[in-house]
């Protein structure tokens, strides 16, 4: 592994504790997840070592441009996704954060994933900034509902007026949610902790909540399997896998 400037190196020595006493002081918790938190249930991650569009162009499926262009190669690629993720299970890392929510007076959850597996992990306090792959909203009435369907019909339409239906998630271009995302800032800016797993950091808005929480004086922990932007400004960087990170650091010592 790569040496990390002023990066607490984790992966086989441990030294966990400047961080577990961090989050372990805290009464008031924002955490930021990203797609590596779900890399160990088995989603492929976007970026990076067998990321999901290592063989697509961002650009070319996630916007809403793509899906105006052809919307049933938009719903292949999500139709696809919705097939591994109805068989995956949230993972010790999702799991370790369940737990801390239950232990926490204050606790916002802030994820930019759309697969759920946060509040099938017992997660109550989840703003899904990017939407969910398990919504479907019509673009002729702007209904949404759930739908687990897998397959799906691949034009899928709306129950209500006939109108064909998108994932409802949040593509390049699009705004996030205006109320989840005023709740993610205001999370963010009256935390003791942020701590962000698993993201890149290279999308926004969602990547200005570090620098958010700096300028409020809140301390940032960051954990991933690589550095990102962020590392070089965060009072912690740990280098590690979620899943073996987190439930060290977060659950209460036996
Ligand atoms: C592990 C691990 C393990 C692996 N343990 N770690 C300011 C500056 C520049 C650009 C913009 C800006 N503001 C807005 C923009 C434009 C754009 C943007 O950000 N562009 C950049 C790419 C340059 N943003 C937007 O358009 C957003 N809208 C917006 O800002 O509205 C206002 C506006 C309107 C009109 C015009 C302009 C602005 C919307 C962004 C929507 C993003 N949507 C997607 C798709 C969602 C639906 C779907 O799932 O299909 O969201 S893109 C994709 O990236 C998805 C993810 O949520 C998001 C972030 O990815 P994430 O989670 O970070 O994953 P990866 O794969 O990148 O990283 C995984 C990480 O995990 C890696 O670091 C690994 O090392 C690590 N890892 N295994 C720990 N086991
Ligand atoms: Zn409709």
């Amino acid at each position: 592994m790569r040496d990390w400037h002023g990066v607490t190196r984790n992966e086989h020595c441990a030294d966990l504790e400047p961080a577990r006493l961090l989050l372990r002081q805290a009464r008031s918790v924002a955490v930021l997840t990203g797609a590596g938190i779900s890399a160990e249930s088995g989603v492929p991650t976007f970026r990076g070592a067998g990321g999901l569009w290592k063989q697509f162009r961002a650009e070319d499926l996630a916007t809403p441009q793509a899906f105006e262009r052809d919307p049933r190669a938009c719903w292949e690629w999500y139709d696809w996704r919705r097939g591994i993720l109805a068989k995956v299970r949230p993972n010790p890392g999702h799991y370790a954060l369940a737990d801390w929510e239950r232990r926490i007076p204050q606790f916002t959850l802030i994820t930019q994933n759309v697969d759920g597996l946060h509040a099938e992990a017992g997660n109550r306090s989840v703003l899904e900034i990017h939407g969910s792959i398990w919504i479907l909203r019509c673009i002729a009435c702007g209904r949404e509902w759930k739908d687990r369907t897998f397959p799906l019909d691949l034009l899928p339409r709306c129950g209500a007026c006939g109108g064909l239906a998108r994932p409802g998630v949040v593509w390049f271009g699009e705004n996030l949610n205006p109320e989840i995302w005023a709740a993610a800032e205001r999370a963010v800016r009256s935390a003791d902790v942020f701590l962000v797993v698993g993201t890149s950091a290279q999308v926004y808005p969602a990547a200005s909540l570090a620098p958010l929480a700096r300028s409020a004086g809140v301390r940032i922990v960051e954990l991933n399997l690589e550095p990102t932007p962020l590392s070089g400004f965060v009072d912690l960087a740990l280098a590690g896998r979620s899943g073996e990170i987190l439930p060290r650091l977060l659950l209460p010592s036996t």
